[in-house]
């Protein structure tokens, strides 16, 4: 009897825990170069974070954070403590959820308005553009991929702008911290609708 109450339970709750994971914004923070160490301290509700599992080598300097997401913008946030000092790359990304081919599928993850307090930020709110397009400040990591982030015009939560991602295309910015200086990192961010 039990079994079947557990299958049950299963049946219900594991198509809505794997709703919940797709749903998710990903921000990562790297500082493989510099090799800081980074220490998550606080998140918006929900939030939970992890250090890199796929390279051992690695964990220590690399956070993958995860926030629910829905199709109505929230704000998020997430504090944490750098024990050396130098760059820390903030990314942000969407949800590393495995598609075909063991690739990631493209999960449109909007964010805006990013503020940081206890390092400083160029260009949080997206409306400063190079004649490109795209948003100044703003580097996107090399992922071999033709489905692109980009800057998107109006709906913005904050003035016009505002940029869309994915977990393989994603704009990242290099934050200068302190050592033993927390760093807050906020932002507005919703599920992409599609368009
Ligand atoms: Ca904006």
């Amino acid at each position: 009897m039990r079994k079947v109450v557990w299958l049950l339970w299963m049946l219900v709750w594991l198509p809505a825990l794997q709703a919940d994971e797709r749903d998710d914004a990903r921000i990562d923070l790297i500082a493989e170069k510099d090799q800081i160490e980074i220490v998550v301290q606080k998140m918006s509700e929900g939030g939970t974070s992890r250090h890199a599992d796929w390279r051992k080598e690695l964990a220590p300097y690399y956070i993958a954070a995860v926030f629910p997401a829905s199709k109505e913008w929230k704000t998020g946030f997430i504090n944490f403590l750098p024990k050396g000092a130098g760059k820390v790359v903030l990314n942000l990304a969407g949800p590393n959820i495995k598609g075909k081919n063991k690739i990631p599928e493209n999960i449109w993850i909007a964010y805006d308005d990013i503020k940081v307090e206890g390092a400083a930020l160029e260009n949080g709110s997206f409306e400063s553009l190079h004649p490109s397009g795209q948003p100044k400040g703003w580097h996107m990591p090399p992922y071999q991929t033709d489905i692109v982030g980009s800057v998107k015009k109006g709906g913005a939560p904050e003035g016009l702008n505002y940029v869309v991602v994915w977990h393989n295309s994603r704009y990242a910015q290099a934050l200068t911290v302190t050592e033993g200086k927390p760093v807050t990192l906020t932002f507005r961010y919703r599920l992409e609708p599609e368009s």
